[in-house]
């Protein structure tokens, strides 16, 4: 695997990173972010994963070492009730609005952006390499536009053997790719084999962040550590005038609605701040999924 570009030399120039978002299908930064809300989400996170003996007991809480069997996304019941209890978290949700993440994909779309609420966080237990993220384009989850920029944040240094995020750089060229059933977050995968081209990773410090364009092909890499979780969020990016389906205005996974995520929220900012937008919605096609089921049968 080759090391991701650093584009803050970039940062201030818009045709330039307009160029390699082009090119490359990503963004990497170090540093964009400030480590103290990050840590905050973290700790809120952990406290969590604390109260359900997902993290050892007599640790220090911040470490983030895991306890007990993994518990994975849409294969443990367990996972719920810790998931739903993120899903409330008030310092998740605000961090998806964090001015430095607005700011660049502004600079890309050149317009006002939607920050979708639908926000992804993900605890990726150690040693389960099986349910590894597999190589996938967010678009035929998201639809509505390909111009759809997803930021992959760790919640802590993400050093490689930690599980941290690869992109394949220019694979965003290729249109949608067909898909397969495949274990993991999100479920469907796809062949990159075809494409012949190099996978980016590197190792992640506090702060930094992965932009890629919604038909960028990425996978995780596997948790090889003994006992650390990792934890990271995933947020959404779009054009205010550019077309999306109801679902990115959801919350991820749908088990509640917005009024009961927001029962204990200090601040109302951030909350149904997409309701005063005029948004073109556009349906969702299963198109993708039923394609791939087809194809396996
Ligand atoms: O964190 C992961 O394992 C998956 C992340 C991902 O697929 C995404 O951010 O779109
Ligand atoms: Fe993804």
């Amino acid at each position: 695997m080759a090391p991701f570009l650093e584009s803050h030399d970039a940062l201030e120039d818009l045709e330039e990173l307009k160029r390699r978002m082009k090119r490359d299908g990503y963004l990497f930064f170090r540093g964009l972010l400030d480590s103290e809300a990050l840590l905050g989400v973290r700790r809120d996170i952990l406290e969590i994963g604390y109260q359900h003996g997902w993290v050892a007991e007599g640790t220090d809480l911040m470490e983030g070492i895991a306890a007990g069997p993994p518990r994975v996304e849409g294969r443990d019941e367990e996972y719920w009730p810790v998931y739903d209890a993120i899903q409330r978290l008030e310092s998740f949700h605000t961090l998806a609005h964090a001015q430095p993440l607005v700011d660049v994909v502004s600079k890309l779309v050149d317009e006002p952006v939607l920050v979708h609420p639908r926000n992804i966080a993900r605890i990726i237990f150690p040693e389960n390499v099986l349910y590894t993220t597999p190589a996938h384009q967010d678009y035929v989850h998201i639809q509505g536009t390909e111009e759809v920029y997803t930021a992959w944040i760790p919640l802590s240094d993400c050093p490689q053997k930690l599980g941290g995020l690869a992109v394949l750089s220019g694979s965003h060229r290729f249109g949608v790719l067909p898909t397969r059933s495949a274990y993991g977050a999100g479920g469907l995968g796809v062949d990159t084999d075809p494409l012949s081209l190099t996978w980016i990773a590197g190792d992640f410090h506090l702060g930094d962040c992965l932009f890629f364009h919604s038909l960028t092909v990425h996978k995780a890499l596997e948790n090889r550590t003994p006992d650390r979780l990792r934890l990271s969020v995933d947020y959404r990016y779009q054009g205010q005038s550019q077309p999306l389906t109801k679902g990115s205005l959801l919350p991820h996974f749908n088990r509640m609605p917005w009024s009961e995520i927001y029962k204990a929220w200090k601040s109302r900012r951030y909350q149904y701040y997409w309701t005063s937008l005029d948004l073109k919605i556009v349906p969702w096609t299963p198109q993708h999924h039923q394609a791939q089921k087809k194809r396996e049968q």
